[in-house]
């Protein structure tokens, strides 16, 4: 059949996704809790292969070890009987009032220790259920007053916790690498590592970069204004794309988290196109919460819609990409030219200075009256994506 999805897809799924009871700032659940067990079998159904968890998703907060037992057994048994994987986990440092101020760059130092603890004992269920990635997400580290944070110390203690993580999946010999994943806001009032690119930045500063990368989110950058596409592949051409969350915003505006698809659907058409010529063969993790008006029918509606519209753009953007008329329109635009380096091989910048042909006769008003074409080829792009 036409756009199923299929284990080989790789399309992964957040417990806390399909079982969002719809809660908000404004009001309470609109749907009963799902079972965990449940929500592996639904999905795989639906085509899907993976199923990613925050500590609190699988085993209630505060549960005792003789229940938190059971609950990762129950998981473990929906896993096995549907062949579904668990390619990426992570910890929730946002849901519980002792995070109020934040996990590992909380002012109150017992609050970090803690917060080590909690993430540590999660990473060794992680790589117990077979993670590869771990994803942090730092919902909670941020301020909404100037005074009440101050910054630079809180990145240290970021890097220190950090490395410390490390430094255990490293002495354990555990095979996981970490994905930090950037919001400008929500639910703090300034998040730290705010984008893509502050994140790369950080990386670049703790003692193991090679185990740390980006989870990205298209909503995330979205509500800064940004292009996920062009966040993606600056991590993509920085090595650093471990892992994704696919989801859909309308503008700059609260986090929506939209069925992968709604919202820009133009991003979302770049976003595949990206994603699938640049080779990226991760998972595609749909983070998204099926809005509060759904019954669990609109939940699983929203769940394979989110596949569905990934397969429908794939489809569109390979036709894009296959289209001569559109290479025809690529070389109109002069994009082969970019690929070329802009020295000759071996060429000094002596050379370039002496090079009368690249400054002094160069014909600066002719270069500039010459059309870029972009026109053309963004009109056959827009064509292509609305299945003409
Ligand atoms: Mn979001």
């Amino acid at each position: 059949m036409r756009y199923r999805p299929t284990p080989e897809d790789k399309f992964s799924f957040g417990l806390w996704t399909v079982g969002w009871q719809g809660r908000d700032p404004f009001g309470d659940a609109t749907r009963t809790a799902l079972d965990p067990a449940e929500a592996v079998g639904r999905l795989a159904e639906l085509g899907a292969w993976g199923i990613t968890f925050h500590d609190d998703d699988l085993i209630p907060f505060g549960a005792s070890d003789r229940e938190r037992e059971q609950h990762v057994k129950r998981f473990r048994q929906a896993l096995e009987s549907t062949g579904m994987t668990v390619p990426m986990a992570t910890t929730n440092l946002f849901s519980h009032p002792v995070f109020k101020d934040g996990a590992f760059t909380a002012n109150d130092r017992s609050v970090r220790r803690y917060a080590l603890r909690k993430t540590l004992r999660n990473i060794d269920l992680a790589v117990e259920l077979g993670a590869r990635t771990y994803v942090a997400w730092g919902g909670r580290e941020g301020a909404e007053s100037g005074a009440a944070k101050d910054v630079p110390t809180a990145l240290d203690r970021m890097k220190e916790a950090f490395d410390l993580l490390a430094e255990y999946v490293t002495e354990q010999g555990y095979d996981l690498r970490f994905a930090v994943e950037p919001k400008p806001n929500e639910p703090r009032g300034d998040i730290l590592l705010p984008t893509v690119g502050h994140a790369l930045a950080f990386i670049e500063r703790l003692e193991r970069p090679d185990l740390f990368g980006v989870n990205p989110e298209v909503g995330h950058e979205q509500m800064a204004g940004l292009n996920f596409a062009h966040g993606i592949a600056q991590a993509l051409w920085a090595g650093k794309l471990f892992h994704l969350d696919l989801n859909g915003q309308s503008g700059i505006k609260y986090d929506q988290d939209l069925r992968f698809g709604a919202g820009d659907l133009r991003q979302a058409f770049w976003t595949v196109d990206l994603l699938e010529s640049a080779g990226y063969d991760g998972p595609r993790h749909f983070d998204f919460k099926p809005p509060r008006t759904e019954d669990y029918e609109g939940v699983w509606t929203s769940a394979a819609g989110c596949m569905r519209n990934y397969l429908i753009l794939r489809e569109r953007a390979a036709a894009f990409r296959a289209d001569p008329a559109v290479h025809d329109a690529l070389a109109a635009a002069r994009l082969p030219e970019l690929v070329r380096p802009t020295l000759a091989e071996g060429e000094s910048v002596s050379q370039l200075l002496a090079d009368r042909s690249a400054f002094e006769d160069f014909d600066v008003e002719a270069a500039a009256a010459r059309g870029m074409g972009f026109e053309k080829l963004d009109q056959l792009a827009t064509e292509h994506l609305m299945g003409l």
